[in-house]
C-alpha cells in the first residue's frame, strides 16, 4: 500500500489587484480544488514550459518541424470531436427568456448539478487562470474575458485565438469588469458533460469537454451567446459573420459581413482570391467568424473581429480551395482530429496532392488507402494565427474597426434561393435574415439535404430569446444614418441534373461587385416578389463559361417554391408564440401578397 502524500497547493501569487477577480479565483479553486494554480502571462518562456509538458504527456504530437514549423497535433477522445448542443444550456430566471431555441435550466438548478461536477475535478491537476481580450488590444470595441481551465490544450489554443495573458490583465485594469468562464475537462463523460450560460451573471460554466466550442470559451460562449446579450442591453450586434474588405482597381475597399450556416464555405469567402479574370480586385480578410458591431458617430456601422485567430474546419480546405487559409496554417498552428502522413505532415480529405498509401488516422490507428472510413474526422480543425494569413487585412486591428457597407446572408440551397437578391429596406433585410436555412450535409450528423432554418445563422448561438433578438434587430437599423445594405446569397443552386450552376469560390467575386455597385447606388436590378434581382448582364461573366440560360436558371424565383417557403416560415415563427416582433409577421404577409 502507498501513502498518499497530499500536494501542496502552491499558488503562483496573484499578478492583479482587481479584487473581483481575485476573489473568483480563490472561489473556483475552493471548488475545484487544483494541486496548484497558475496565472497565464502569455510569455514565449511560459509558452515553451506549457509545450514541453504537453508534449511529455503526449497531449500534444509534434509535427514535421521542417514542413510545418512549430505545428502541433491533439487527437481529443473519440465521444468529444463537436460542439454538442444539447448540452448547451441558458440558464436565466424565467424560462421564456431563453427561448424555444435554446435549452433552459433555471440558475439554482444549473449551479447545483454542475456545481457538483466541479467540486474536487482539479484534484492532482493545475488550475490555468487566463485573462483574454476579445477585440484588438486598446480598442474601446473588446471586452475582458478570464477562463479558469484544467487543460493545456486550452491555454495553447487560447494564445492564438485570443490576445491574452499580461497584456490582458493590463486592459482589464484593478476595477475593470469581465466574463468568466470556468472550464474543466472533468472525466470527459458525455453524462457529465454541460455547457451552461448565466447570461444575467455575464458567467459560463463547461464541463465534461475538451473540444475546440465547448472549451474554448472565448468564441462561441462569449463572443456570441454571452455577447448577443451584452449587445442588446448596449445597443450593438453581436454576430456569426465573417467580415472582409472588397478592394476595387481604383484602390476603394468596401467592407462586407456576411453570415452563413456552417458548411457554406464562412472562411473560404473570407480569404477569396479573386480569379485572373478580375485584375485589381483584391479581398482582405477581416475576420472568418464572429463580428462585433457598433453604431459610429458617423451613423455607419463599425465592425471588429473579436478574435485573433482561425479555428477553421481542415478537411475540404486546400490551395485550390483556400491557399490563404493553407499559407496561414504552415507554422505556429494547432492541428486538432486531422491525420498524419508518414513524414509527420498533418493531412485530411480534400487536401492538395495524392492520398498517401498509408497515413495515421486521427485517433492514432494504422489507414490504408481505400480504407472505408475517413482518416482525418469530419470536424478536424486547424487553429491558426490571423496575422499569419497571407490576405489579413491592414485594418484588422483597427481599434474603431471598419465600417460595414452590406451585409449577406446565405444558404445551402438546391433550389429556391436564387445566386442573389437584395433587400428592399432594413426591416425587409431582417424579414430575409431570418428566413435563412441550409440543407445538411453530409459532414453534418442525421439525414442529408433536410432544410434546417438557422435565422442569421444564429440558432445555436443566440443568448437569449431569438424572436427578441429579431426585435433587436429591427431596432439597430432605424438608428443608422447609413445602415448597411441587406443581401442574401446562395452558391449552391443546382439544375434538375443535380450539378451546381455556379462556379462558386473565386468566383463569387462577381456577386461581390454587384453588392458593392448596389452599395454606390449603381449596378441594374429588377423588382422581384422577394426583392431586387440583379437586371440581365448585371453580374459580369465575361471569361466564364456560364451561359445566359443558367444565369437565367440562376436568378430565377418560383413563386410555389416561395408561397411553400413563406409557409415554412410562419411555422418556424409560430414556435416563438407572441415573441415575435408584429413587423416580421408583416413582411411575410407582404411575401405572400407579393407571391400572388
Ligand atoms: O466554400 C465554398 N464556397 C465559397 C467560397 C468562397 N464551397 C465549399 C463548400 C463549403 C465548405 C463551395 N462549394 C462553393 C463556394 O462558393 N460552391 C460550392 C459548390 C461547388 C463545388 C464544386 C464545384 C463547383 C461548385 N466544382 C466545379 O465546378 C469544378
Ligand atoms: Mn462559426
Amino acid at each position: 500500500m502507498t501513502t498518499h502524500i497530499a500536494t501542496p497547493q502552491t499558488t503562483t501569487h496573484t499578478p492583479t489587484t482587481n479584487a473581483e477577480l481575485n476573489a473568483w479565483v480563490d472561489e473556483a479553486a475552493h471548488l475545484c480544488k487544483p494541486d496548484r494554480i497558475h496565472w497565464v502571462d502569455g510569455s514565449e518562456a511560459e509558452h515553451a514550459r506549457l509545450l514541453e509538458e504537453m508534449l511529455t504527456e503526449g497531449t500534444l504530437l509534434r509535427l514535421n518541424g521542417h514542413h510545418y514549423p512549430d505545428c502541433f497535433l491533439h487527437r481529443s477522445d473519440p465521444s468529444d470531436v463537436a460542439r454538442t448542443e444539447h448540452l448547451t444550456f441558458i440558464c436565466t430566471s424565467e424560462k421564456d427568456d431563453a427561448g424555444p431555441s435554446n435549452n433552459w435550466m433555471a440558475p439554482a438548478e444549473a449551479k447545483r448539478k454542475v456545481g457538483a461536477l466541479f467540486d474536487g475535478a482539479m484534484r492532482g491537476r493545475t488550475m490555468y487562470v487566463i485573462p483574454y481580450v476579445m477585440g484588438p488590444l486598446g480598442s474601446p470595441l473588446s471586452k475582458v474575458g478570464v477562463e479558469i481551465t484544467d487543460s493545456p490544450y486550452v491555454v495553447a489554443n487560447m494564445r492564438i485565438m485570443t490576445r491574452m495573458g499580461a497584456a490582458a490583465l493590463k486592459q482589464l485594469g484593478p476595477d475593470g469588469t469581465f466574463v468568466k468562464g470556468l472550464h474543466s475537462l472533468g472525466d470527459l463523460s458525455p453524462e457529465r458533460r454541460f455547457i451552461m450560460h448565466f447570461p444575467e451573471e455575464k458567467l459560463i460554466w463547461s464541463v465534461g469537454s475538451g473540444y475546440g466550442g465547448n472549451a474554448l470559451l472565448g468564441k462561441k460562449c462569449f463572443a456570441l451567446r454571452i455577447a448577443s446579450v451584452q449587445a442588446r442591453e448596449e445597443g450593438w450586434l453581436a454576430e456569426h459573420m465573417l467580415i472582409l474588405g472588397l478592394e476595387s482597381p481604383q484602390g476603394e475597399t468596401t467592407y462586407v459581413a456576411a453570415a452563413f450556416p456552417s458548411a457554406c464555405g464562412k472562411t473560404n469567402l473570407a480569404m477569396l482570391v479573386p480569379p485572373a479574370s478580375q485584375p485589381g480586385w483584391k479581398v482582405w480578410t477581416v475576420g472568418d467568424d464572429i463580428a462585433w458591431m457598433h453604431p459610429g458617430p458617423d451613423g455607419r456601422l463599425w465592425a471588429i473581429n473579436p478574435e485573433a485567430g482561425f479555428f477553421g474546419v481542415a478537411p475540404g480546405t486546400s490551395s485550390k480551395t483556400n491557399p490563404n487559409a493553407m499559407a496561414t496554417l504552415h507554422s505556429h498552428s494547432i492541428f486538432t482530429n486531422v491525420a498524419v502522413t508518414p513524414d509527420g505532415s498533418p493531412w485530411w480529405e480534400g487536401i492538395d496532392g495524392d492520398v498517401p498509401a498509408t497515413l495515421t488516422d486521427w485517433r492514432g490507428r494504422e489507414w490504408t488507402r481505400g480504407s472505408s472510413e475517413k482518416a482525418a474526422h469530419p470536424n478536424s480543425r486547424f487553429t491558426a494565427p490571423a496575422r499569419q494569413c497571407p490576405s489579413i487585412s491592414p485594418h484588422w486591428e483597427d481599434p474603431q474597426g471598419v465600417p460595414i457597407s452590406a451585409f449577406l446572408f446565405g444558404g445551402r440551397r438546391a433550389r429556391v434561393a436564387p445566386l442573389v437578391f437584395e433587400a428592399r429596406d432594413w426591416a425587409h433585410g431582417v424579414f430575409v435574415a431570418t428566413a435563412v436555412a441550409s440543407e445538411t450535409t453530409a459532414a453534418q450528423s442525421g439525414a442529408v439535404g433536410v432544410v434546417r432554418r438557422d435565422p442569421m445563422a444564429m440558432l445555436p448561438f443566440c443568448g437569449y430569446n431569438m424572436a427578441d433578438y429579431w426585435g433587436h434587430w429591427l431596432e439597430v437599423g432605424p438608428k443608422l444614418r447609413q445602415p448597411p445594405r441587406i443581401f442574401h446569397v446562395n452558391w449552391f443552386r443546382q439544375g434538375p441534373d443535380g450539378k451546381f450552376l455556379w462556379p462558386g469560390f473565386g468566383e463569387n467575386l462577381r456577386v461581390l461587385k454587384w453588392v458593392v455597385e448596389r452599395c454606390q447606388g449603381r449596378g441594374g436590378a429588377v423588382e422581384a416578389p422577394i426583392g431586387h434581382l440583379p437586371a440581365p448582364g448585371a453580374i459580369d461573366t465575361a471569361g466564364l463559361s456560364v451561359s445566359p440560360e443558367t444565369m437565367k436558371e440562376l436568378l430565377s424565383v418560383d413563386p410555389a417554391d416561395w408561397r411553400q417557403e413563406a409557409v415554412a416560415l410562419g411555422e418556424f415563427f409560430a414556435k416563438f408564440g407572441g415573441r415575435v416582433p408584429p413587423e416580421l409577421e408583416r413582411q411575410r404577409r407582404a411575401l405572400i401578397d407579393r407571391l400572388g
